[in-house]
């Protein structure tokens, strides 16, 4: 999990970190207000020319926007059960930094965590820009767990009259992350309390007295607080909401910021327009629903066109095949047409959905610039027909196949038998005191350290393709089902066949396929294809992005171009970064691995 996390102080600017030489990072910085001069009609459109790619041509507006983030710890009642929380800025979710295409943003970071009393002695923190490909700053990449948005305005690809911004959907509990991890490793992750939109959510006092015994693991194995009835009967908390307009069209921005729960997410009575898949624009369909899954993010919009005018729930349910909050738990706000009056919708709440646990389809996801992706290698290892690669077919191309296992293993002398996720029999340790950016400037030998999962790139935008194998063996059947979601940094991964085995070869898509940062791997039994151009140099992490996963060591690392990561690298970045790294040591406690409670995690 990210509460401890490897370097102390980061500043850096979200699109090039070079704007952080000559930035002071001593006093707040005031933002600078522009208008925005990028029309969000499709009349000025340019993201359906496909001689004008995000990635690589974008407008300079000249603007610098300076945000001011303090870490902290606090207590916070997001569904009024109070709790134990570390923020940015006090608030969950944290605050949104918003700037317009083509603005340069620089970060001002501090770490204000009590290391006195709630982490003692080390509490360090990174931040990870999820959504931003960082091309050419990979030293400022990072991993994350606390969150807050990030708006860009810019073109869309369909009107709307107003932009209400993001809609953040995460699960909560009331243990915290430290209370918890103990029990999950011991019998993996269990049933959280409930879920928040945009933070805020109702909870019934009474519902503790049953959630009790979704815990008995809990109770068993740990002392501490199991949470007992309590004498209140008042609901606690309040609902998110929002007020619209009849008549008008609005956007929305899907965040799924959960630790471990999927939603299908819905307005009662309106229907979505999908407009991007993680900032991706693609030709718009319009669907009832969304299903949307842990680091994945959808621009949807919809028109205030009902003329009974509501109220109306805005749903986020939990998939009941994978997700796990407790049953009696629903996690929904309120739209309502006009002023906001405190009525509750007359439909019943909705706790759960039987929809399965699938993405949106490939077919839905077709992204407006259209991205073709060179043919396979005849010798990639999940061909079932591979053969010695051939001139003229791609040969230079990396393939790897990615088989996930979910066993109980002991860990750093440790007695008891904890569940840990392993990538091609291997789980994910790494060690904050030597981290892969500095294993590889040292011209370390990666060779040395298997447990760190790296897959190596090596050649000047090569194609990399990655199966993931979802058959999952090992020992325990609790996960055995469950499907990941998959994320990678650094770039946007382009989707060539996703689903159930037996796949079929003949399935692959390699034209204009769908192009996010974030996929889900299907189970049980299932595959996801991914593919992508080796244009950004340096080690990139990949990982299940359901938290408890990450730490249980589904994580990887894919090495691009490690010759010229070293060398390509701003040398300012190399010197903030090695400093960083001289400065986290004396919170290392002598290269042994504490990297949170338990001592037994992948430290992502
Ligand atoms: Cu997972």
């Amino acid at each position: 999990m990210a509460h401890r996390l490897v370097i102390i102080l980061l500043a850096c600017a979200l699109f090039f970190s070079n704007a952080f030489a000559s930035e002071s990072i001593l006093e707040p910085q005031p933002t600078v207000h522009v208008p925005i001069t990028l029309s969000h009609n499709t009349t000025e459109c340019v993201c359906d020319n496909p001689d004008f790619y995000y990635e690589t041509d974008y407008p300079d507006t000249g603007v610098t926007r300076y945000y001011w983030f303090v870490v902290g710890d606090y207590y916070h009642r997001p569904d009024g059960h109070e709790r134990a929380t570390m923020a940015v800025n006090g608030s969950i979710p944290g605050p949104t930094i918003f700037a317009n295409w083509g603005d340069w943003v620089v970060v001002n970071v501090f770490n204000n965590i009590n290391v006195t009393d709630r982490y003692p002695g080390n509490a360090s923190v990174t931040i990870h820009w999820h959504g931003v490909n960082q091309f050419g700053t990979v030293l400022n990449d990072a991993w994350d767990g606390v969150f807050g948005g990030i708006i860009i305005n810019g073109p869309a690809s369909a009107d709307y009259e107003e932009d209400l911004g993001v809609l953040m959907i995460s699960d909560w509990t009331h243990l915290t992350p430290e209370e918890a991890y103990d029990t999950i490793q011991l019998f993996g992750p269990q049933t959280l309390s409930t879920g928040l939109l945009n933070g805020s959510n109702v909870w019934d006092p009474q519902q503790d007295a049953y959630a009790c015994p979704s815990w008995n693991n809990f109770q068993k194995n740990m002392t501490g607080t199991c949470h007992l009835k309590r004498d209140e009967t008042e609901i606690m908390g309040s609902r998110f909401n929002l007020t619209v307009e009849a008549g008008l069209t609005y956007r929305l921005r899907l965040v799924n910021a959960a630790v471990h729960n999927s939603f299908e997410f819905l307005i009662e009575g309106h229907d979505l327009t999908v407009i991007a898949a993680d900032l991706v624009p693609i030709n718009n369909y319009t669907t009832h629903s969304v299903k949307i899954f842990a680091g994945q993010r959808y621009d949807v919009l919809f028109t205030a066109n009902r003329s009974d005018r509501g109220p109306f729930w805005i749903r986020a349910i939990p998939l009941n095949q994978c997700s796990s909050i407790w049953k009696t738990a629903t996690v929904s706000g309120i739209l309502y047409y006009g002023e906001y009056d405190g009525t509750i919708p007359k439909d019943l709440e909705i706790n759960s959905t039987t929809n399965g646990c699938t993405d949106e389809p490939m077919a839905s996801l077709v992204p407006i610039v259209p991205k073709n992706v060179p043919p396979i290698p005849q010798n990639a290892p999940f061909l079932s027909n591979r053969t010695s690669c051939t001139t003229g077919h791609n040969c230079s191309a990396s393939a790897f196949v990615i088989e996930t296992t979910i066993n109980q293993v002991k860990m750093n002398g440790g007695t008891d038998d904890l569940f840990r996720w392993l990538i091609n029999n291997n789980s994910m340790t790494s060690r904050w005191g030597y981290p892969t950016a500095e294993i590889i400037n040292n011209t370390d030998t990666l060779e040395r350290y298997t447990d760190w999962n790296f897959y190596e790139v090596p050649d000047d935008h090569e194609w990399v393709y990655v199966m993931f194998d979802n058959r999952v063996k090992g020992k325990g059947n609790r996960q055995a089902s469950t499907p990941h979601p998959m994320h990678l940094h650094g770039h946007d991964f382009y989707i060539l066949a996703q689903g159930t085995y037996p796949w079929n070869e003949s399935s692959v898509q390699l034209s204009n396929p769908p192009r996010r940062d974030s996929a889900l791997l299907p189970g049980p039994g299932g595959y996801l294809l991914i593919a992508w151009e080796a244009n950004n140099p340096g080690p990139w992490l990949m990982h299940c992005h359901f938290g408890w996963h990450t730490d249980m060591g589904f994580d990887m690392q894919f090495i691009e171009r490690r010759q010229e990561f070293r060398t390509s690298m701003n040398p300012v970045d190399w010197a903030v970064y090695n400093q960083t790294c001289v400065d986290f040591l004396p919170f290392d406690l002598g290269n042994k691995l504490l990297q949170s409670v338990g001592e037994n995690q992948a430290g992502v």
